[in-house]
């Protein structure tokens, strides 16, 4: 097995199941995101033309539950932050997730792949701000005065993850890749192990049950994610 140098660079990617004990639920364990609502109705481009109204619906209740003051980040994401602070070499956080829990935390510079709930997008002229209230089709955009195109900042089925070429770099120079609460189901996500392998990288999986590659991993180790993360950490 590798052996890991203090200040060799690291990739940490996080999935859902991170904020799963803030007060957030994952997308595809039982009472999941996707076992309530078809992603096909409102996670994919087509959905938004065919009922905007249904997406932006889905994703208002999102953005309330939150900003509901019960929900705050977990000693997982206290964790990535002390660990950022006092590794002497470089960090990439790459979150899946389209909460701000990570920035709550303490995090910084980590990229949102898969976008922002806290952020909106103008089709009509591109801009993106943070968006803290309701969208709906009559939101009128800030910057250009178009309605009907403000949308949600995240990536659907069918869109390109954001910023992949910083993650394809860190992924081909890290020497430790560590996957924490994610079921590696969605792709390009899922395949960074296999570009973490390739880069000659220890790879762990830190998740309460086997992920889709779990078998990838050099290390795997199961548990929720407040206790396993700090663990891991220290
Ligand atoms: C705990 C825990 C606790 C619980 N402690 N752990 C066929 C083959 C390959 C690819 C494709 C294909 N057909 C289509 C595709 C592409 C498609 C895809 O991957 N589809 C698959 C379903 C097959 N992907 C795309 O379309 C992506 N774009 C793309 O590929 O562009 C082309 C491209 C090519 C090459 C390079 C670059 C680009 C875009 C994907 C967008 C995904 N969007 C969503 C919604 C975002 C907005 C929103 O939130 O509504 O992102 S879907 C949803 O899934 C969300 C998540 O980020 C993502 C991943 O979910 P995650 O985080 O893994 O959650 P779960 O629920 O699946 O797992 C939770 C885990 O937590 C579990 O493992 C539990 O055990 C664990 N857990 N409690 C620790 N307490």
């Amino acid at each position: 097995m590798q052996r890991i140098q203090p200040g060799d660079p690291i990739v940490i990617l996080t999935g859902a199941g991170i904020s799963k004990e803030s007060g957030l639920d994952t997308f595809r364990d039982t009472g999941g995101v996707w076992t309530r609502v078809r992603l096909e109705d409102v996670a994919t481009p087509d959905a938004f033309d065919r009922d905007p109204d249904l997406v932006h619906g889905f994703y208002n209740a999102r953005r309330r539950t939150l900003a509901d003051p019960a929900i705050q980040p977990n000693p997982a994401h206290a964790a990535l932050v002390r660990l950022e602070r006092d590794w002497p070499g470089p960090v990439l956080l790459v979150t899946q997730n389209v909460d701000d829990l990570h920035e709550r935390a303490g995090s910084r510079g980590l990229i949102h792949m898969h976008g922002q709930l806290a952020r909106a997008r103008c089709l009509a002229c591109g801009a993106g701000r943070d968006w803290a209230g309701d969208l709906s089709v009559d939101t009128p955009c800030p910057a250009c005065g178009a309605t009907g195109g403000m949308r949600p900042d995240v990536v659907w089925f069918g869109e390109m993850p954001l910023a992949m070429a910083k993650i394809e770099a860190a992924l081909a120079a890290c020497r430790l890749f560590v996957s924490i609460g994610t079921s590696g189901t969605v792709y390009p996500a899922a395949a960074f192990v296999h570009q973490a392998l390739d880069a000659g990288a220890l790879t762990v999986e830190l998740n309460l049950e086997p992920g889709q590659a779990s078998g990838l991993f050099a290390i795997r180790r199961r548990g929720p994610a407040t206790q396993l993360v700090p663990k891991f950490v220290e």
